[in-house]
């Protein structure tokens, strides 16, 4: 299988060629700037990977990675105006940059032109990424309505963030990796197996995310640490701390979760009850648990074992993350 740093460099290419000024002519700039600021590119790898997990060139699954990569900006550019984030890859989000219209319009435009990339395939193939990419882009507006709900929600129940993250998050790992797996012309058992790796792997993905928005290093985290704290966002943190706190513990979370006022006090006081209830190390142990699992699933896809290796290699990379 080719390296990462193979795969980083068509897919830098491959952006480079489709994101073209003109296209459209006012939305281009913000376009630009969220597509070309430094992604890790790790969604439309899991893609390339997919097709070379099978014996295919990865090339040939070029645009369906792009496609995956350019809806991640999408929901990114989407998100960062939900969240009010100040920052994200160490740059002003588009909204903070441009306006919140602009935010808007930019990341409707990039969701067109994830779908025109399916326009390059067979009609086969072509209906088989784009019924799987609908249901996934569905399943993430829902999960990302469910993560805004729950901000003026008390009580979110584990079950309910579990079925959040699935949605907003999980699912694009799972369907990159098997859009990959459907340019290869894989069989459905392995194509589902493939998923249900991705999804598992973006669970652990996704918990991991919320510990660093609270605990990662602000000098190379790219996004504002603490910003789900600000915004009372119901993470596995918070909902372990509910779990795990004494009944002192449990009222000054709420107390802080109460005001949406935004101050430093409030992001350090929570992170101490994060630490002191034991919620830090439960999230910890919930993010190897769901690696774990992830790396089980691996077992059950059918191709050559070296191949499943390097897959797992860079499920490895992708949880050692720390931006
Ligand atoms: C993000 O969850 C999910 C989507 C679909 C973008 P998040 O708000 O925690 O994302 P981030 O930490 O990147 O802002
Ligand atoms: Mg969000
Ligand atoms: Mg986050």
């Amino acid at each position: 299988m080719p390296s990462l740093d193979t795969y980083r460099q068509l897919l830098e290419d491959h952006i480079e060629s489709y994101i073209q000024p003109g296209e459209p002519k006012g939305l281009y700039d913000p376009m630009n700037y969220i597509m070309k600021q430094g992604g890790k590119r790790m969604r439309p790898a899991l893609t390339l990977m997919g097709a070379e997990l099978f014996g295919t060139d990865c090339r040939k699954a070029l645009d369906a990675a792009l496609a995956v990569e350019v809806f991640h900006n999408f929901s990114l550019v989407h998100d960062d105006i939900m969240d009010e984030a100040p920052l994200r890859r160490g740059k002003p989000t588009v909204h903070h940059k441009w306006d919140v219209n602009t935010g808007i319009l930019s990341g409707d435009a990039l969701l067109i032109k994830a779908y025109q990339l399916f326009e390059k395939y067979e009609p086969a193939t072509m209906s088989a990424l784009v019924s799987l990419f609908s249901k996934t882009a569905l399943e993430v507006c829902e999960g990302q309505q469910y993560d805004v709900e729950f901000e003026d929600r008390k009580v979110v129940a584990l079950e309910e963030y579990l079925k959040m993250i699935e949605y907003k998050t999980a699912v694009l790992l799972g369907a990159a990796l098997q859009m990959g797996a459907i340019v290869a012309g894989q069989n459905q058992d392995n194509q589902n197996a493939l998923y249900r790796y991705g999804v598992l792997l973006g669970t652990a993905f996704q918990i991991k995310d919320d510990y660093l928005d609270a605990f990662g290093n602000p000098e190379t985290f790219g996004k504002q640490v603490g910003g789900d704290i600000l915004e009372n966002k119901k993470t596995f943190l918070y909902i372990k701390a509910q779990e795990l706190g004494s009944a002192e513990d449990k009222a000054a979370l709420d107390g802080w979760y109460e005001t949406t006022e935004a101050s430093d006090e409030k992001v350090e006081q929570v992170k101490v009850l994060f630490q002191n209830t034991g919620a830090v190390i439960a999230t910890r142990e919930a993010i190897a648990d769901y690696t774990q699992r992830a790396f089980d699933q691996l077992d059950t896809i059918q191709t050559e074992a070296a191949r499943l290796e390097e897959l797992r290699g860079f499920g490895e990379y992708l949880m050692n993350r720390t931006v």
